[in-house]
């Protein structure tokens, strides 16, 4: 039986991505950080709370790494662990390199020095290219991070890359951009916009207050992105992959088709916060995902507006059953 490690599998992708190993008769072992108590209810959500092993450790302490790794005696580590949130990485600079960046090199040294078979796979994004240098962006294009968050991502991508190059490790570097689903946590824009549709509609909000929504992001289903993941770990030899739809899209044109799929106008409750705006933007990000196609047999299967459709539908679900909003923020 396959075994396979995965770091934040208390978040959307690893919650995902647990459920295709289980799907695929892999043991799963999923690492939290226990600095609180965890936060389950994605597993919850799709059923597979009990069949996840958790093992506790932190991306910031190589030797809980080392202990995670021998517990585990995994076949494949994806590392899904971060402080994902852009925006929350100017507040939190130094914490965002300590995890998003440094960590992954912990992890990479935890194999290399525990079991240097061990296949990894490394989450890196889209943020990479930042302010962008080619109008679509491939595995070559140049990289520009714009945000202490890329910043720190830079650092596990060329560490990824490097340990590769140096030691011979399997590792791969995933550059995904933007990919959402239902269980996104509140703070991403497409969550917040599709969670306060439903409460607008449902007459517990008023309005809806946002940043630049002139940005434009190459949006897909994080469902479809995990199987880009493992399937990069199935290869004869390991590369990095971009993986995207190809198309773009306006947080303004997102926020119409929330909003007109819930038979709301958005232009009558969306207001512009100065205060949200990022001290530095990326302003668009269009992916090119032909490399993922040709090499893995990869295409991103569902349509944005589909996507979108299926977060409201979700969230008016939700409240309309009053649920806890407070739960599904982490
Ligand atoms: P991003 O996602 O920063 O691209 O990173 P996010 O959804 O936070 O922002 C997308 C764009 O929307 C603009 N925006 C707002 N964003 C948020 N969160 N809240 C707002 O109110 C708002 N108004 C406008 C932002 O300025 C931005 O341009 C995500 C994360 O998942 C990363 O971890 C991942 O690496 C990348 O996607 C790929």
């Amino acid at each position: 039986m396959k075994r396979a490690l995965i770091t934040g599998v208390t978040g959307q992708d690893g919650a995902y991505l647990a459920q295709l190993l289980l799907n695929q008769g892999y043991k799963v072992y999923g690492m939290t950080a226990r600095r609180s108590t965890p936060s389950l209810w994605r597993l919850e959500f799709l059923g597979i709370e009990q069949e996840v092993e958790l093992i506790d450790g932190d991306m910031a302490d190589m030797s809980s790494l080392v202990r995670a790794v021998k517990a585990s005696k995994p076949h494949e580590v994806y590392n899904l662990a971060a402080q994902s949130f852009v925006g929350t990485s100017w507040k939190q600079p130094v914490t965002t390199a300590q995890i998003s960046g440094l960590g992954v090199l912990h992890m990479l040294e935890a194999i290399r020095l525990t079991d240097p078979s061990i296949r990894f796979y490394q989450a890196s994004t889209s943020e990479m290219f930042g302010l962008v240098q080619q109008p679509v962006q491939s595995e070559s294009t140049p990289l520009y991070p714009r945000s202490p968050y890329g910043v720190a991502k830079l650092f596990g991508h060329w560490s990824t890359v490097n340990y590769r190059e140096s030691f011979g490790l399997y590792a791969c570097s995933g550059i995904l951009f933007n990919h959402e689903s239902p269980l996104r946590g509140i703070e991403f824009v497409t969550r917040k916009v599709t969670d306060a549709v439903a409460r607008i509609k449902y007459g517990r909000q008023r309005e809806l207050r946002l940043g630049n929504i002139d940005a434009r992001r190459d949006w897909g289903y994080a469902g479809d992105y995990v199987k880009a993941m493992w399937l990069m770990l199935q290869q004869e030899h390991p590369d990095d992959y971009v993986v995207a739809t190809g198309t773009t899209t306006t947080v303004r044109e997102m926020c119409k088709i929330a909003f007109e799929y819930a038979g709301l106008n958005a232009e009558d409750y969306v207001v512009i916060d100065p205060e949200l705006y990022r001290p530095a933007e990326v302003d668009i990000l269009q992916g090119d995902p032909a490399k993922a196609r040709e090499k893995l047999g990869w295409k991103a299967e569902t349509p944005f507006k589909e996507l979108i459709e299926m977060m409201v539908e979700a969230d008016l679900h939700r409240v309309r059953m009053g649920e806890p909003r407070e739960i599904f923020s982490v």
